[in-house]
């Protein structure tokens, strides 16, 4: 058998994924909708709805057709445009962070959150009191011990995985070491959660354990707003079976955060032995597969494309083994790109090219200032930039000629173009609307023809206009010292690429030749790597829009229900 990979348990890690996202920003807008079924629309399509929705038969990614056939009376907002939830979500993780010692708090998307509490956790764990451990002090400050909470420690905090019996303090006596530093760990997750909910009013669901991917995990097995622990063992001997490997067993091959689509599907092919590689496939069945271990692993997923030494990775993975650190602070992007696509013949003259560029850079220019501008707490301090792109880059991705037979066959590829980025866009007097034309008339409009020289005779299938090369801003904080952040990040993104639910530069189009909308995407880890990295995408055959593998099904539905 081959050498079991060694999982690093000495860290505790909290994950956080905020219940009904999009559906809760709206709530927390007007309460007065938490009772009713609420859904949030994006084209034809319920992105997310809330829990009465849901107990009502709403689920995500329903045609809004469907949803008012199942549930008439539901409420539904348009939610396409993502400032709201960016704002939020970056709320949120501020509120978080500002509790947590080092601010080793990691967003994840939207939406989740890892945070790395081991330093807090083990100095609470010295300090607690064996003779008083059911109203035990939870310390939030080393340098006063009045702030943090109480809590009973003689028991977790939540659910347990697997379940446990109710807990007196003899079972936390008889608790590993291990077992109380997640015992302790669940208890500060619950003051976070509460904390959010009473201050921010956002529920989340939560797990604690030794990993980024096991705390994710675990936290999904009870939601909404609930939080689960794994407790130990973890480790296996001869005498006790490992609760990592009992919990993971069960779970179908494509549900491990750094299993995606692509290596799921080669899996399940070995595993079956057949070509589609469909069907259910569970982790202890690749596991235990005959003579499976790193080097059959590599054979079988390596190749063209893949990441180098997947094979340990992925055999790691299987075990429960991710030694990955929470990484903290990445709260400026690389970089900001904007995009939309565009039906046949809608982009083949150039009035129509200016009059969409200077929409897609209108729409640049306000997120500029919406993730790069700090307003100080209240919009009360004279807005600094935090970070100055140094780069403007145009892409654009024309589509095939015509074939002789009159088919066209799909280009994936893009034409870029950069130039250094003019300063006038920093310029925050200016309203938006005239910066945004000054930009395209002086500047984009120059780098378009740059890329199409000919006046005409093309016809574009996307345009994205981008801001790169991200340089902090120097500043007061001691940190800040004008470092190319761009750099840093993509060296993070490379690392924990299976872990990035990135802000796509491909949005999924549910519909073609509509505004520009940005959209989260999800990035399977075994996909290209590439600066800007790109969502898997497939031209529908019905519309000709490039459509992201997890939209595809969506998509389709949308065409059936444009026909009936
Ligand atoms: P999720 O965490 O998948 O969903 P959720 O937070 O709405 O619900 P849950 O309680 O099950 O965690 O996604 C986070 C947000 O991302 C969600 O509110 C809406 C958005 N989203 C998309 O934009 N596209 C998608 O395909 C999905 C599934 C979600
Ligand atoms: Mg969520």
């Amino acid at each position: 058998m081959a050498a079991l990979p060694v999982r690093d348990d000495r860290r505790i890690v909290l994950h956080l994924d905020y219940d009904c996202f999009y559906a809760s920003v709206f709530e927390v807008e007007r309460p007065a909708l938490k009772s009713q079924p609420l859904a949030v629309q994006q084209k034809q399509i319920v992105v997310t709805c809330n829990y009465e929705a849901r107990r009502r038969g709403l689920h995500k990614l329903q045609l809004i057709k469907d949803a008012k056939r199942i549930c008439p009376e539901v409420v539904i907002v348009l939610g396409e445009d993502l400032t709201k939830f960016r704002d939020a979500s970056k709320d949120i993780y501020h509120f978080i962070r500002s509790f947590i010692w080092g601010g080793r708090v990691e967003r994840l998307g939207f939406d989740e959150l890892s945070l790395d509490v081991t330093e807090m956790v083990d100095y609470n764990m010295n300090l607690l009191n064996q003779s008083n451990i059911k109203s035990s002090f939870f310390h939030l400050d080393k340098s006063d011990p009045t702030v943090g909470f109480t809590y009973n420690a003689t028991g977790f905090h939540g659910f347990t995985n697997p379940p446990q019996e109710q807990e007196s303090s003899e079972s936390a006596n008889n608790l590993s070491t291990l077992g109380m530093r997640l015992l302790i760990g669940s208890h500060l997750l619950s003051h976070l959660r509460s904390k959010l909910e009473y201050e921010k009013g956002f529920t989340a669901t939560g797990g604690v354990s030794t990993s980024k991917l096991l705390a994710k995990l675990v936290g999904s097995v009870h939601k909404p707003n609930q939080q689960t622990t794994l407790i130990p063992p973890y480790e296996m001997d001869d005498n006790t079976e490992s609760n990592v490997i009992g919990f993971l067993d069960s779970h179908e091959i494509q549900k491990i955060p750094g299993i995606g689509s692509r290596l799921a599907q080669k899996l399940r092919a070995k595993v079956t032995g057949q070509d589609t590689g469909d069907g259910k496939v569970t982790v202890r069945d690749v596991r235990l597969h005959p003579n499976m271990g790193p080097p059959l692993l590599e054979k079988t997923l390596g190749g063209p494309g893949a990441a180098k030494g997947i094979g340990q990775r992925i055999w790691g993975v299987l075990h429960g083994v991710d030694n990955t650190e929470v990484m903290e602070g990445r709260d400026l992007p690389s970089q900001i790109s904007i995009e939309d696509t565009y039906g046949r013949g809608r982009l083949d003259n150039i009035e129509s090219v200016r009059r969409e560029l200077t929409v897609l850079t209108k729409s640049l220019l306000r997120r500029m200032r919406t993730d790069l501008v700090d307003r100080g707490e209240l919009n009360a301090e004279k807005p600094r930039w935090l970070a100055h792109p140094r780069t403007l880059r145009l892409s654009t991705r024309p589509r095939n000629p015509p074939e002789i037979d009159g088919t066209r066959t799909y280009n994936a590829n893009r034409t870029s173009r950069s130039a250094p980025l003019p300063s006038l866009v920093f310029n925050l007097d200016e309203n938006l609307d005239s910066l945004a034309e000054r930009l395209v008339q002086d500047h984009v409009m120059g780098m378009f023809r740059k890329l199409h020289t000919e006046r005409s005779g093309w016809d574009l299938g996307l345009l994205n206009i981008a801001v790169t090369n991200m340089v902090e801003s120097a500043g007061d904080q001691k940190q800040s010292s004008g470092r190319d952040i761009g750099k840093m990040f993509r060296q993070q993104e490379t690392v924990l690429r299976e872990w990035t639910v990135y802000e796509s530069d491909d949005p999924p189009k549910l519909t073609p030749d509509v505004k520009a909308v940005e959209q989260c995407g999800w990035q399977d880890e075994d996909e290209d790597e590439d600066e800007d990295p790109p969502l898997l995408s497939i031209e529908c055959s019905i519309c000709g829009a490039p459509i992201p593998h997890f939209a595809q099904q969506a998509h389709a539905l949308y065409h059936v229900s444009e026909e009936n």
